[in-house]
């Protein structure tokens, strides 16, 4: 596995909060530090990691967690949110049509990716092609010819020709018919000029679209310094980290190249062909968590605290228009919370909230069944059905009563419910005060507690700005 020093130092300290009732500041504050313990081993630079530890302890106490989350996925999902930002952007090499050059220096890794990259495409249905540019060291071909021949990928070489850009230029012409060519190019050991100038010569025959830095993950937090120079000479789209397997310094060179804000786009996990892995920040996270649910948790702290869906709801029951579809909505919110979090929730609902909150906890309970329940049955109606409860009649009942598996006094029941709610929202509505509070409360909807990952998923689906 990945950083295994890493995951288990930080397996550990959440460990310490799995069963804790509330955010207990003392907990935390040792969480922290043991997280911080932890990065500085990995190799992550000092003052990164003191600023990434200072931002944990601080939302973590700082703000309440979202309804339907406990302390402890609370506590992940800040944990998750700074060590996104710690790997920086991402961004995808698309499966299309293109023109691949790898770049790098000596023994990175370079002619073993190209091999990696090869069977990546070609067993995604991307026909795939490698051109072997090369030409300092006669074995790099070899080398080459042997990786396209265990995956039955076609490589172009030229024995004897010291002129890298020929190469290139006959090897696209052969490759016409290709969905991928792979150009695998000469390292240096420094980044000497003339290394420059051979990149360049490359990059303009091959129109490469996509210019990929090789960096061995040994070389730590250089390989920061190391993408920022490769960038201002060629001016690279992406960086593929080799061997994260066993590096201990995997993390120094992760977040090195992050915080030049290089994207890394694949790392390489081990020397054998298959041993390449997309880069995606949250599932990489999850798994130096160690928790494959982690995408989970986030979805939740979205999902639950989207404060547009429930302004959307507000809005539409502000207008008058309370429609099933509407009252869907919020069982909706609601069927995604357990029973602690469903209590929670009343406050911020404008419609179920306020005609249940006088209820005691046991009445709530029956109400949470009554929710899904209800929410099953609004999942056997049509969208007209939804939008003009009124034409819920006779035949209309019985199809969703044997659609959703429930009696029909259970739909019954349901329409007399949605009735009485609508009826009390319109009186609501009338009433001038409260009429005043909700709109206030619609007013200072969103914003609160910024929800990084979703910026960096957007962003990184834009492409990368720099
Ligand atoms: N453990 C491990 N080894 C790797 C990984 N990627 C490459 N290697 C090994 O690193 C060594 C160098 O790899 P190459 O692909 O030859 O590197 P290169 O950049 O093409 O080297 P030059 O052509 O000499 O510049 C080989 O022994 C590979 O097997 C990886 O992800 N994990
Ligand atoms: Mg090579």
């Amino acid at each position: 596995m990945v950083l295994d020093a890493l995951s288990s130092s930080l397996k550990g300290a959440l460990r310490k909060i799995a069963g804790a009732s509330k955010v207990d500041p003392a907990l935390i504050k040792e969480v922290v530090h043991d997280i911080e313990v932890a990065l500085i081993r990995a190799d992550i630079n000092v003052k990164l990691v003191r600023e990434i530890t200072r931002e944990i302890e601080r939302k973590s106490l700082g703000t309440q967690p979202k309804a339907g989350m406990s302390p402890r996925e609370h506590v992940i999902k800040v944990v998750h949110d700074e060590l996104a930002r710690l790997l920086g952007e991402t961004r995808e090499v698309r499966l299309k049509r293109q023109r691949i050059m790898l770049v790098g220096l000596y023994g990175q890794g370079k002619t073993t990716t190209a091999g990696k990259l090869g069977k990546y495409f070609q067993t995604r249905g991307l026909k795939t092609a490698l051109i072997a540019a090369d030409v300092h060291r006669p074995a790099a071909i070899d080398q080459l010819v042997q990786l396209g021949a265990k995956l039955s990928i076609s490589v172009h070489f030229e024995r004897g020709e010291k002129n890298a850009v020929k190469v290139v230029r006959s090897g696209l012409e052969k490759f016409l018919a290709h969905d991928v060519v792979i150009v695998d190019t000469a390292g240096r050991d420094a980044l000497s000029d003339d290394l420059i100038r051979e990149m360049e010569a490359i990059a303009k025959t091959s129109e490469a679209e996509e210019k990929l830095l090789v960096i061995d993950a040994t070389v730590g937090q250089q390989a920061g310094p190391q993408a920022e120079a490769f960038h201002k000479a060629v001016g690279i789209t992406g960086v593929i980290i080799t061997k994260m397997d066993g590096s201990a310094k995997a993390g120094g060179a992760l977040s090195a190249v992050a915080a030049v804000k290089a994207p890394v786009v694949f790392i390489g996990v081990g020397e054998k062909i298959d041993d390449l892995e997309r880069f995606r920040p949250t599932r990489f996270i999850g798994r130096l968590l160690g928790m494959g649910d982690i995408e989970g948790i986030l979805e939740k702290a979205t999902e639950i605290a989207s404060e547009e869906e429930l302004e959307e709801t507000g809005r539409e029951i502000l207008s008058g228009r309370l429609t099933l579809r509407t009252f869907y909505q919020q069982l909706e919110i609601m069927s995604r919370m357990d029973d602690s979090a469903f209590a929670r929730m009343f406050e911020s609902l404008p419609m179920l909230g306020g005609a249940m909150s006088g209820m005691t906890p046991d009445q709530q309970k029956v109400s949470m069944e009554m929710v899904r329940k209800y929410r099953v049955i609004l999942d056997s109606m049509t969208g007209e059905e939804l939008d003009e409860p009124h034409i819920i009649r006779g035949s209309r009942i019985d199809r969703i009563a044997r659609g959703s598996g429930t009696a029909t006094n259970d739909v019954r029941d349901m329409l007399k419910r949605y009735e009485v709610l609508r009826k009390q929202v319109s009186a609501l509505r009338s009433n001038r005060r409260i009429r005043k509070q909700m709109m206030e409360m619609l007013g200072k909807g969103g914003g609160e507690g910024g929800f990084d990952f979703e910026e960096l998923e957007r962003e990184s689906r834009g492409g990368r700005k720099r």
